[in-house]
Formats: C-alpha cells, sequence, structure tokens
C-alpha cells in the first residue's frame, strides 16, 4: 500500500522514512496504484547528478490527459472539472464537465492536427485566465506537442524571446484580455512578437473580448469556426514517461530566461500526489488558486495535480481589486470554496485594506488555506489564520520552485503542527540538506545554510530547453552530487524549515550571515509598516550594511518619520538583534516586484548602491514606474 493519503502525523512519519530508505519502491506502489499506464515501467529510477540525468519510470507509456480526463469520466462524467470566473462579476460564472472538458480538449487536439502540430511540436500559449488557456494545455499534452506558456502580462518582446528560444511552430492566443476594469489588446502583442520570429506558421486566436484585431492570411485562424466543425474524438498519443510534457520559462535574478523542461510521468506521479496530500482534497470538495496558469504553480496546482485527482479546480480570469477588494472572499462565498491558495504577495494587499471587504462574505465552507512564492512574514501570517481561515483552517506554507515541478517542503493541514513563516517538512520523497559554503554539510538542528535536496523526486525538471550545460551549471555544480536550490534556510529544534530568501539576497554584516526575510518580518511586525524589502550596500568599516525600504499603512502616513526609524530599529534588536539594525531607512509607496509578486531586490541593491545607471532589464517588472519614484526618494 502506497499511503496515497496521508492522514495522520504518525503516518507521515512512517511514510517519510520509507520514501527515504527506498524511493523506488515508495514511487513505484504510488505510481501502481493511482494512475493509467498503457504500459508500465521497466526501471523506476536512473538518475546521476554529475552528468546530470534523470529518469523516473523508464520504459513507461501513458498519456497525462487520459489520467487527467478519460478515466474520471466513468464515475465524474457531470461533475465540474473546472468552474470559470470571469474578470466581471456580472457575467455567468461556467462549470464544465469532466465529460465537456473531454470534448472541449479532443475538439482542440483535433484543431492543433489539422494545422499540422504534431508529437514533440512547441507551441506557445499566450492567453489570459479563460477556460480554452487549461484546454490549450490539455490538447497539446493530448497529441504530445509541448506546451510553454507565457504569462499574458509579459511584453512583446519578453514574447518573442521565448518562441524564438523554443523555435514554436505556433502560438495560442485570443484577442483581448479583461482585467479589472481595463481591456488589453493581446493578439496585437502577438503581433508585434511574432516580427522578430521565423518559425510560426499558425496562430490560433480565441475571441474573449471582441475587439479588432489584425489577421494575417494564411497564419491567423479564430479557434471558434475551427472547434465547431473539429471531431469531438481525438485518440491520446501515447508518450513515453520522460517524453517532454512542458517548457516553462523562468527569469532567474540575471541573464536570458532559463526554459525548464518537465516530462510526463514524473511530473504526474508528483504533483498528483501532493496535491492530494497538501490540500487534503475530499471529492466533491472545490478547491481554489488564485495563481495565473502562467507560472508554474497554475501548472502543477490549477491544471494537472487537480485533475489528476478528478478534482473541481476554479479558475479566475481577474484581479482581487475588482470591482473591489472584496472579489477573491465573495468567490470563495459563490463557489463555496474548500481549499483556497494564493500568495503572500496577495495576503499582504488585501490585508491593507478596510476589514469589512472580508466580514461582508461567508467564508465557512473554507478548511485549508495555502500560501507560495515568498517567505510569508509572520504578521500576514496571522491576518490571514484569524481573518481568512477564522483560527481554523489550517495555513500551509508551500515551499517549491518552478525547477523543482511540485511542492516541496510544506505542512500536510491537520497533520502537522503549522508555525508562522515556516515551511515545516519536507514532503515524501524529499531530501533537504544544508550546506555551508565551504561545501560541507550542516548536520543538527538550530543551524542555517544554503538548501539542497540530495537524492531526485519525480518531478525535477529534466534540463534547461537547448542548454544542459547551463543546467548542470545552475542546479548542480555549486554543490557536487546534490540539486541547489539557490535558496538559504534554517532548521529549527525539532527540525522544521524556514526559508530565508535567496542566497544571492544574503547580506554579510560584520562577518554574520543574514536573510532577507527574517529581517523584513521583523520590520512588518511594526504597526505602521504595511510591506519592507532589505538589501545590503557597500559599507567601509562593517563590508556591508542595511538599506531598508519601508512601505507605510495608511495609519502610518502621518507619523513623524524620524520616530519611525528608531522604532523600526527597535523592533529589529528586540526580534532580531542590533546586529540587524538599519543604517538607512528610505519610506516609499511601493517595490519592484515581477509579475508574479515576487521583490526584484536586484534593482533595490543598485539604487541602494548608487549604481542607478546600470538597472539591467526593467521591463519584466509589474511596476516599473516605481523604480523613477525609488531613486529619487533615495538617501
Ligand atoms: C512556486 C514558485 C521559486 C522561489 C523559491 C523561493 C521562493 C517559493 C516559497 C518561497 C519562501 C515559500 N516557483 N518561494 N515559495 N520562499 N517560502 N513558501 O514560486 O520558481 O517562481 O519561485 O520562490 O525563493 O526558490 S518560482
Amino acid at each position: 500500500m502506497s499511503n496515497y493519503h496521508i492522514k495522520s502525523l504518525e503516518e507521515y512519519f512512517n511514510v517519510y522514512r520509507r520514501s527515504i530508505r527506498n524511493p523506488e519502491t515508495f514511487w513505484a506502489e504510488v505510481a501502481e496504484e493511482h494512475f493509467l499506464w498503457r504500459k508500465k515501467w521497466d526501471k523506476v529510477l536512473e538518475w546521476d547528478f554529475k552528468e546530470p540525468k534523470i529518469e523516473w519510470f523508464k520504459g513507461a507509456k501513458l498519456n497525462i490527459t487520459e489520467n487527467c480526463i478519460d478515466r474520471h469520466l466513468v464515475t465524474k462524467a457531470d461533475q465540474p472539472a473546472i468552474l470559470f470566473e470571469p474578470n466581471n462579476p456580472d457575467e455567468d460564472s461556467i462549470a464544465i464537465s469532466y465529460r465537456q472538458l473531454h470534448e472541449r480538449v479532443c475538439k482542440m487536439a483535433n484543431v492543433l492536427k489539422s494545422k499540422g502540430i504534431q508529437k514533440g511540436d512547441r507551441v506557445v500559449i499566450y492567453m489570459p485566465m479563460i477556460p480554452e488557456l487549461a484546454v490549450s494545455l490539455l490538447a497539446c499534452a493530448r497529441i504530445g506537442a509541448v506546451h510553454s506558456v507565457v504569462f499574458a502580462g509579459f511584453s512583446s518582446s519578453a514574447l518573442a524571446a521565448r518562441i524564438n528560444d523554443c523555435e514554436a511552430k505556433a502560438v495560442m492566443t485570443s484577442d483581448g484580455s479583461f482585467r479589472g476594469a481595463k481591456t488589453i489588446a493581446i493578439k496585437a502583442i502577438v503581433d508585434e512578437a511574432l516580427k522578430n520570429c521565423t518559425t510560426v506558421e499558425t496562430v490560433l486566436v480565441v475571441n474573449r473580448t471582441g475587439e479588432d484585431v489584425q489577421m494575417q492570411v494564411g497564419r491567423d485562424h479564430w479557434l471558434e469556426p475551427l472547434l465547431d466543425e473539429a471531431d469531438s474524438h481525438c485518440d491520446a498519443e501515447i508518450m513515453d514517461a520522460e517524453d517532454p510534457l512542458f517548457i516553462l520559462y523562468t527569469s532567474g535574478s540575471t541573464g536570458k530566461p532559463k526554459g525548464m523542461l518537465h516530462t510526463t510521468a514524473g511530473y504526474m506521479v508528483y504533483t498528483a500526489y501532493t496535491f492530494k496530500n497538501v490540500f487534503q482534497y475530499q471529492d466533491e470538495d472545490v478547491y481554489w488558486c488564485t495563481a495565473d496558469i502562467g507560472w508554474i504553480t497554475g501548472h502543477s496546482y490549477i491544471v494537472y495535480g487537480p485533475l489528476a485527482n478528478g478534482a473541481t479546480t476554479v479558475m479566475f480570469e481577474g484581479v482581487p481589486s475588482y470591482p473591489d477588494f472584496s472579489r477573491f472572499w465573495e468567490i470563495i462565498e459563490k463557489h463555496k470554496v474548500n481549499q483556497f491558495y494564493t500568495a503572500p504577495t496577495a495576503i499582504r494587499a488585501l490585508a491593507k485594506e478596510n476589514l469589512d471587504y472580508v466580514t461582508g462574505s461567508d467564508l465557512s465552507s473554507l478548511k485549508v488555506l495555502g500560501t507560495v512564492g515568498e517567505p510569508i512574514n509572520e504578521e500576514a501570517w496571522h491576518w490571514y489564520n484569524d481573518h481568512i481561515g477564522d483560527k481554523k483552517s489550517p495555513i500551509v506554507d508551500t515551499w517549491w520552485q518552478t525547477e523543482t515541478g511540485g511542492i516541496m517542503i510544506s505542512p500536510i493541514p491537520f497533520i502537522t503542527p503549522t508555525k508562522p513563516t515556516y515551511a515545516t517538512l519536507p514532503l515524501p520523497g524529499i531530501q533537504p540538506v544544508l550546506m555551508d559554503e565551504n561545501g560541507n554539510e550542516i548536520f543538527g538542528n538550530q543551524v542555517d545554510g544554503r538548501l539542497c535536496i540530495q537524492f531526485p523526486w519525480p518531478s525535477i525538471a529534466r534540463s534547461i530547453w537547448g542548454n544542459h550545460q547551463r543546467y548542470a551549471e545552475t542546479y548542480f555544480s555549486a554543490f557536487p552530487g546534490m540539486y541547489f536550490t539557490g535558496d538559504g534556510a534554517l532548521r529549527d529544534e525539532v527540525g522544521y524549515y524556514r526559508i530565508t530568501g535567496r542566497v544571492d539576497d544574503v547580506i554579510i554584516v560584520s562577518g554574520h550571515n543574514l536573510g532577507t526575510a527574517p529581517i523584513e518580518d521583523a520590520i512588518n511586525e511594526h504597526n505602521a509598516v504595511a510591506e519592507s524589502a532589505i538589501v545590503g550596500y557597500p559599507h567601509d568599516i562593517k563590508g556591508n550594511a542595511l538599506y531598508g525600504y519601508v512601505i507605510l499603512k495608511e495609519t502610518g502616513e502621518n507619523r513623524d518619520r524620524d520616530n519611525l526609524k528608531k522604532e523600526i530599529n527597535q523592533v529589529i534588536t528586540e526580534h532580531i538583534g542590533p546586529i540587524a539594525k538599519l543604517d538607512k531607512i528610505q519610506f516609499t509607496a511601493g517595490l519592484p516586484k515581477t509579475r508574479s509578486g515576487k521583490i526584484m531586490r536586484r534593482i533595490l541593491r543598485k539604487i541602494a548602491s548608487n549604481e542607478t545607471e546600470n538597472l539591467g532589464d526593467i521591463s519584466t517588472l509589474l511596476n516599473p514606474e516605481i523604480v523613477d519614484e525609488i531613486i529619487k526618494g533615495k538617501i
């Protein structure tokens, strides 16, 4: 028995131990009992982190869409697979049953085939959060084409770079998108991008906003008429376990984006297994992840993980602030959401607003709350716990990466006692280790170091598209024989992990190693502070000194700035020690963030170090206009 669904802390420890002692047996049992295989594997795992080479379930044959759709038709044909909630609350939401999803995916797959798309071809998908987006991923998977979703907020040049890197043969898009009160001309961005691309033969366009678009004859086609004519039956392409499923670009802090390559069987098994356990999903629950499918969180925990479990997954087209800040909470009430998964940046933004936005909705359906993407600071954790979870829905702080494919370190709700700011314990099959800068493992508890994983798990990315050498260097060279995450972490007295931030962002002050998260967490404890980011800048005596950027809450805006600075340093002294006091504090209205909500400390570091003439590419920021404002306010 695989213990696919963990039900107690004791069971977790037993399963964990077993999964570490014999990972092959453990994952073979999970794979065997819970998935549909056209042929079983010859070998569970073959690996060598030196090459690096990782192969799971080699020799197995399957199609992930048969696992995510077809097999549920026996018992769940009429259950909603996707609940679509449009941007505009006056527009009806749409429930797509598993039967309807099957039909829509088959039709879309046949349209792709009719345009000459074959197994192994790359298809870039640049679409808003509409049902056709999920259908497009699955349609590619149905026929063995490799999808590469590009978040529909990226610029035409970012889109072109990704299309060119993977040499996409087709692009799937929409005329426009609705985001809050705005309409964005998506197709026009694709047109602009394609001026600099030569590989794309076909552009398929969903009609969403009805705006005027230019259609290039021969290349561009409206999807609706093609779908109307398409056959609703499409045999699934039989794939090898290690055939590519998708490429997803991750920008990283420097250089050109990395096309992380994920393959079929291991990714399916791991995302399904972790979805079931981390959200304790029960049949008929309604699950909602607010991420965009353009990020790994959406791939793994809106589409593949939930559907592989026959779940009902909500897809929201809009933004948390439209028509007002109660939108998330109204959607939870409307669809009686049981599991809600979002990012700390969203929680902090909503916590800044009046509590009346929350209390107007009935949130009693909630059972489990999740966060992902960044360290969640203690104050935001408590707000989420008290006001959204009513102190009875456990919060799962899930640590993972685009590269890991699935959740790696997380509490199991109702089972692992939670601790604010801690992602807690590794999931079965995951072997984290902490390393020092000299490459030695740090044993024991109450220690901190660089977070590595010392054994492969099924959903680890297999390569960087077109650049295996870069894959080897980025992840497997810093600590030979291990996967290096790039994150710093500490392990507490009971073995819980806390992620302290990216190692590149760690600041050495007078020889002390300080992670960004614990200091920012302390600053955010001040009652006038909404959010903060700290960076290091060169200092004659200390080597580095700390520069803090602080966003005040509305209630803090009238306070005397000098007093506030003193108080903030006092809070830091209390929580961490005088070593972490800030030399400079700048109050600002915003922080530069990536489109997935992560603070770009690289830019803040350059500003603090007076290197503003060389900020690098800021076009991928969510709010590039804030950069000038911060430069003007520099201390
Ligand atoms: C899923 C995702 C990965 C990076 C990762 C961390 C940070 C993600 C947490 C977190 C602290 C968390 N993929 N990160 N989750 N830090 N606690 N629960 O975000 O590729 O876009 O980013 O995000 O630094 O390395 S990602």
